[in-house]
């Protein structure tokens, strides 16, 4: 049987549009990773057709942390657009089960044409979160549903951009409502958050996609994602980065 890549995407927009959790897509049909891609790419050009702009990259799966929670274990990654950047507040009511976790942000300065050009292309690095929101129910999918799904990416936002540097091993806590939620060290991304710069880069320029000034490269989480509810206070701080926070 052959798999229809427009068909899978429209029902993952559709998921995303009517705030309705589906199935996973792998239950009536198996299919793998690099098909996946194709319809996660079909997802993005179809937010690209209603006005969207790219604005960056998304990691997945970086730390044990992540891949224990989840139930995988590959890395993955996804597409940023304008449309997910959120702050000062995120309106949960137009998210399925959104979650929310602390990340290291990268900002391209410009253009990457090469693997070995990323970290000089660095222009600042930031502490941010990610907002996920699995179109799947229960957050339940195998990895070929989740590469599908643009790595459950539904909002993200960054503090103030900081002059690169190293960021090997630094503290981060994600606090709701002041109370300490999670915390880690950015060495749980990969052992250093810069692999998954690279690694970003070298999954971008693989698939034909150039990182561009202004864009941001999430480098994955570094602690498990928490349930995000409503009418919250969202903080997460990492040292040497400060914070960046979000109301819900
Ligand atoms: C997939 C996204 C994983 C990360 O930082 O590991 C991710 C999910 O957990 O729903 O963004």
């Amino acid at each position: 049987m052959s798999i229809d890549v427009e068909a899978l995407a429209a029902t993952l927009d559709g998921a995303a549009r009517d705030v309705r959790a589906i199935p996973k897509l792998t239950e009536a049909e198996p299919f793998d990773v690099a098909t996946a891609y194709a319809v996660q790419r079909a997802v993005i050009e179809r937010r690209e057709r209603r006005g969207e702009r790219l604005a960056g990259v998304k990691m997945g799966f970086t730390s044990r942390a992540k891949m224990a929670q989840m139930g995988v274990d590959d890395v993955i990654w996804g597409l940023l657009t304008d449309a997910m950047v959120a702050g000062p507040s995120v309106e949960v009511s137009g998210l399925i089960h959104p979650r929310v976790e602390p990340e290291i942000a990268y900002l391209i300065g410009r253009e990457v044409r090469s693997v070995a050009d990323v970290e000089s292309a660095v222009a600042g690095v930031a502490v941010g979160f990610e907002v996920l929101d699995s179109r799947f129910a229960d957050f339940s999918f195998t990895l070929p549903d989740v590469v599908a799904d643009n790595a459950s990416a539904a909002r993200f936002g960054v503090g103030a951009w900081h002059p690169p540097r190293d960021l090997a091993n630094a503290g981060m806590v994600l606090e709701i409502d002041g109370r300490v939620a999670q915390t880690g060290s950015s060495a749980a991304i990969l052992g250093d958050p810069a692999r998954s710069l690279r690694a970003a880069a070298r999954l971008a320029l693989g698939a034909g996609i150039t990182l561009e000034p202004g864009w941001v490269v999430l480098a994955g989480a570094a602690t498990a994602a928490v349930p995000l509810p409503k009418d919250a206070h969202v903080r997460v701080t990492c040292a040497g980065l400060g914070a960046v926070e979000v109301t819900t």
